[in-house]
């Protein structure tokens, strides 16, 4: 049976009978299993409560009151508080909610079995063409997604591949199936769909104001609900790195979407929309478009014309998960739209699960410029595959635990969901591995990579391991634009104006480098190697000490995790990533050293060595 390596589920190590059909059920199984653990917890009984909210719960008494699938968020909720020493009394009184009622987990899971910017292993449940998998393994993924309150789970790329075509068509009997097996952990299935599907299926055009094209969508809905009647709704890539979409024909955004939100509303379903539209053949040469632009200006026109069941999905940053990035001000500017964030747990830019990257941070600094009541839903790309750990690297599992934190309330600290990701999932180590690894992560990653808020100097195609002019002359629109002198772009109203985007506290912050964060600097600013920064070094020594520091750090934290009390073979398997990780950071620390070191011609202040 699936092993839970990195995840605090193992302690309660049965998987809830078969037989449970509701998250009712389960949430009984569960609590019996953990009575028998936990003798101090056992005698809690559970009431299903049709006036309470879907996924609310609250403990009186001895009963555990909730909604449909709060009962079962409530269980886990339990289940965290007996497994981390605490008493029944101390549990939080009153009715507990989540923030956000749709929170959803995207896989890019590509139907032959491969997953786009997949780092643990295949897809868990693709292979040749179809549905291929180990009903138990998608039981414990249900179970891991209602154990840290996630509701949705789409299952396949939004780049959708030709075979995914038959997910909504010939395929829908083995998707049903599929969703069958995660109802009874109040998981519901969403599938990314192809704008120009209905031509594939012989009609002449996929323009959303045919009429053929709306019954071709409408006919599809209603299969697609006959046969799943609580399906989620469909996730679109449209007009986006070469998918299609409604540009094609001239028509908007809007009017693309509507279109296939008008054949999903009658079962109640809803569009999730992806706003990752900009321009991704630029020529490097030409300076007047500045690709973080890209989704303000496209999306901002069309606010309030989206119909109620669209959702519009928009990535953290304005670029696209990099180690650093300002929030989008796509999120603060719209207003009238129903708005979902979309991080990415699969490390693409931030380590390939092989390097630590614990994203809790994010999440925290994203909540701190976006008031979650701006948004409807939550999203994340799933860092799930069939490696035997599901995370390739157990402490991954980190990522999900603590962005289903954060979805369920995005007040929480980014210190303590890793503190108690830690403490319940590796008991004998939980304090150290909080602390010496897991919290100090995403500053050490940032450190030997990508300083001051430099993004994109990653190997193309594959985005791990250095290479400062991968993306320089490309036509992505990536640039750093370092030269002899200087480095970085003025995105202020002086330069391209992206800094504009923002309301004016957070522009006017953004805009002088003095008040402008350092670890944003160089996003927001072009400036001389000379700069000074507040501790009195100038940029470019700043920028040698912080790889030099990284590739350091790398090292301490190697030596910690030697010393860790950890289980086998989550240890080995740590160290021999942890390995890889050392390896990377000194190539990274050589190579963007002596990029710099070569264009600007100035030395290391402590005559450390970088390669002439
Ligand atoms: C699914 C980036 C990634 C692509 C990804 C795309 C997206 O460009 O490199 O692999 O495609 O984002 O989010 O659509």
């Amino acid at each position: 049976m699936t092993n839970l390596r990195g995840f605090w589920l193992r302690s309660l190590p049965e998987l809830p009978p078969a037989h449970c059909a509701t998250p009712a059920d389960t949430a009984r199984a569960e609590l019996r299993q953990l009575a028998a653990r936990c003798p101090a917890w056992g005698g809690i009984g559970i009431s299903v409560d049709p006036a309470m909210d879907r996924d609310s719960y609250a403990l009186e008494g001895k009963i555990l009151r909730g909604g449909e699938a709060g009962v079962l968020y409530g269980a886990y909720a339990l289940a965290e508080a007996a497994l981390q020493g605490k008493a029944p009394a101390d549990f939080p009184g009153g009715v507990q909610a989540p923030a956000f009622p749709d929170r959803m987990l995207n896989g890019w899971d590509n139907m032959d079995g491969t997953v786009e910017r997949g780092y643990a292993g295949r897809s868990l449940w693709f292979e040749g063409g179809r549905f291929a998998y180990e009903p138990d393994r998608i039981r414990q993924l249900g179970r891991l997604m209602a154990s840290v309150g996630l509701n949705v789970l789409c299952v396949n790329n939004v780049n959708v591949h030709e075979p995914a075509e038959g997910l909504i068509d010939e395929l829908l009997p083995e998707l049903a199936a599929f969703g069958a097996l995660l109802r009874p952990f109040g998981v519901r299935l969403m599938t990314s769909v192809d704008f120009a599907q209905p031509i594939r299926d012989g009609m002449a055009t996929a323009d959303p104001l045919d009429e053929g094209v709306q019954a071709w969508w409408a006919r599809r809905a209603d299969a697609v609900w006959a046969a799943i009647p609580d399906f989620f709704g469909f996730l679109v890539k449209a007009d986006s790195e070469h998918r299609p979409g409604p540009f094609t024909y001239g028509r908007s955004h809007a009017e693309g979407a509507n279109m296939l939100a008008r054949a999903v509303a009658p079962h109640g379903g809803k569009v999730v929309w992806r706003a990752f539209v900009y321009n991704c053949m630029q020529d490097w040469r030409d300076h007047s478009i500045d690709r973080p632009c890209a989704a303000y200006d496209t999306y901002m026109p069309l606010d309030g014309a989206f119909d109620d069941n669209v959702i519009l999905q928009v990535k953290n940053g304005p670029y696209d998960f990099q180690v650093r990035e300002p929030v989008s001000p796509t999120l603060l500017g719209m207003e009238r739209t129903a708005l979902a964030v979309e991080f990415q747990l699969a490390q693409e830019y931030t380590g390939h699960q092989i390097d630590l990257y614990a994203l809790a941070s994010v999440f925290r600094d994203f909540f701190d410029d976006v008031p979650a009541q701006r948004l409807r839903a939550i999203a994340a790309v799933t860092n799930i595959g069939r490696d035997e750990s599901l995370f390739g690297h157990p402490f991954a599992a980190a990522n999900l635990y603590c962005y289903g934190k954060f979805a369920w309330n995005p007040g929480e600290s980014a210190e303590e969901s890793l503190r108690s990701w830690a403490r319940l999932s590796y008991p004998e180590a939980g304090e150290d591995l909080a602390e010496k690894l897991m919290i100090p992560s995403r500053g050490v990653y940032e450190r030997y990579t990508a300083t001051l808020g430099l993004g994109w100097m990653v190997t193309p195609g594959d985005h791990y391991g250095p290479n400062p002019s991968g993306y320089e002359y490309d036509r992505w629109g990536t640039y750093h634009r370092a030269s002899r002198d200087a480095v970085g772009i003025d995105r202020t109203r002086e330069g391209t104006g992206y800094a504009a985007q923002y309301p004016p506290e957070l522009e006017a912050r953004y805009s002088d480098p003095e008040t402008c964060p350092e670890n944003l600097l160089l996003f927001f600013h072009r400036l001389p190697y000379s700069w000074r920064m507040a501790d009195g070094r100038s940029m470019i020594q700043r920028i040698y000490d912080d790889h030099f520091d990284g590739a350091a750090m790398a090292e301490q934290m190697a030596a910690v995790l030697r010393e860790l009390p950890l289980p086998s073979p989550d240890r080995e398997e740590a160290l021999r990533r942890m390995e890889a990780q050392c390896r990377n950071a000194r190539e990274w620390r050589d190579v963007i050293n002596t990029f710099f070191h070569r264009l600007s011609g100035v030395e290391d202040a402590h005559g450390r060595m970088i390669y002439d």
